[in-house]
């Protein structure tokens, strides 16, 4: 073998090698911008999808404000007169006009008149002192819903103005000895849900369960005090006085469906109602509200929101004086 053919050998072998890393290297660029692409294309997805919920969750928002807005016309155009469950309002949800049946936005809800609740705030006056016969009323509340009566004595502490403890009730000197410590309101509500940090109170006895209702159900911190017997389910009404059993109760819902009370008078037309019963009644009851919570659900493509509103009518006013998105 002569010095030229080993000499083209050994560069036959070079340019070999030199095509065998320029492969791997092109194998390797090619490796990394697969790499990059499908890493891009994984981001540009994930992105796409979160702005694409995001859109959803804004157009769901709005949706729900819509639903709110409804609402309020509803209430504006309803018949101030009296308030009962026949009325437009009461059926928001089914309304079939409202509710879209695509999946571009749809809003469902429910308005519940404030004023078919007790009024928490009435057990105690002005003064800051209990009112004997709003206790009365609380009272039964707890016993138709079962509820131990040791709670009355903190709530009526958590609401009067003094600092003196009932025999089971608390005062800040409980509350400060907490931890972490907060005062004791000695003031009205401003919510219901302040009375979970009530002594004693649970959120089995505020929230009940699917079986028992618990006591958010029954309690309003907006209404103006007195009960619409147009609207009061029939604990309500037998909380009103102990002569209105289950069967009274039932024998005011029965006549209301016929045709809603249009004045409180209306009330003695029901067999049953005697004068004594109405005497006792009558400065509490109601055919008229002012307040009315609203629920609404606004949804689409599967995205929901959904916001709670406390809205307040004035004559032809109506007015959002509480909202939260849920
Ligand atoms: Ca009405
Ligand atoms: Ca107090």
């Amino acid at each position: 073998m002569n010095l030229s053919w080993q000499l083209f050998c050994k560069r036959a072998k070079l340019i070999e090698d030199q095509k065998g890393i320029a492969l791997i290297l092109v194998l390797v660029v090619i490796a990394l911008l697969v790499s990059l692409v499908v890493d891009f294309s994984y981001t540009m997805r994930v992105d796409l999808t979160l702005a694409a919920n995001l859109r959803d969750e804004i157009k769901a928002l709005y949706t729900a404000r819509s639903g709110t807005e409804v609402a309020r016309l509803m209430l504006k155009e309803d018949d101030p007169v009296y308030d009962s469950l026949d009325e437009d309002w009461a059926q928001f949800t089914e309304h079939p006009g409202f509710i879209s049946q695509d999946d571009e936005g749809r809003f469902k809800g429910t308005i519940e008149d404030e004023a078919s609740k007790m009024a928490i705030n009435e057990l105690v006056t002005e003064a800051g002192e209990v009112d004997e016969d709003r206790l009365k009323q609380l009272t039964r509340l707890f016993q138709l819903l079962e509820l131990d009566l040791d709670l009355i004595d903190p709530i009526l502490d958590w609401l009067d103005s003094d600092d003196r403890p009932r025999p089971l009730g608390a005062e800040d000197e409980y509350y400060q000895g907490l931890s972490p410590p907060y005062p004791c309101k000695d003031s009205p509500l401003s919510a219901v849900e302040e009375l979970l940090l009530v002594k004693g109170m649970t959120e089995d006895i505020f929230y009940g369960d699917e079986e028992k209702k618990g006591l958010v159900h029954y309690l309003t911190t907006f209404s103006e005090g007195k009960v619409n017997i147009n609207t009061a389910p029939s604990l309500v009404l037998q909380t009103l006085s102990d002569s209105i059993d289950e069967g009274l109760a039932q024998a005011l819902i029965d006549y209301r469906q016929e045709e809603p009370f249009k004045t409180i008078e209306e009330v003695n037309n029901v067999p049953g109602v005697t004068a004594e019963i109405y005497s006792e009644i009558n400065p509490v009851i109601t055919v008229q509200s002012s307040t009315f919570s609203l629920r609404v659900e606004g949804q689409v493509r599967g995205i929901k929101k959904g916001i709670f509103m406390v809205l307040n009518r004035q004559g032809e006013e109506v007015r959002p004086i509480f909202w939260r998105a849920e």
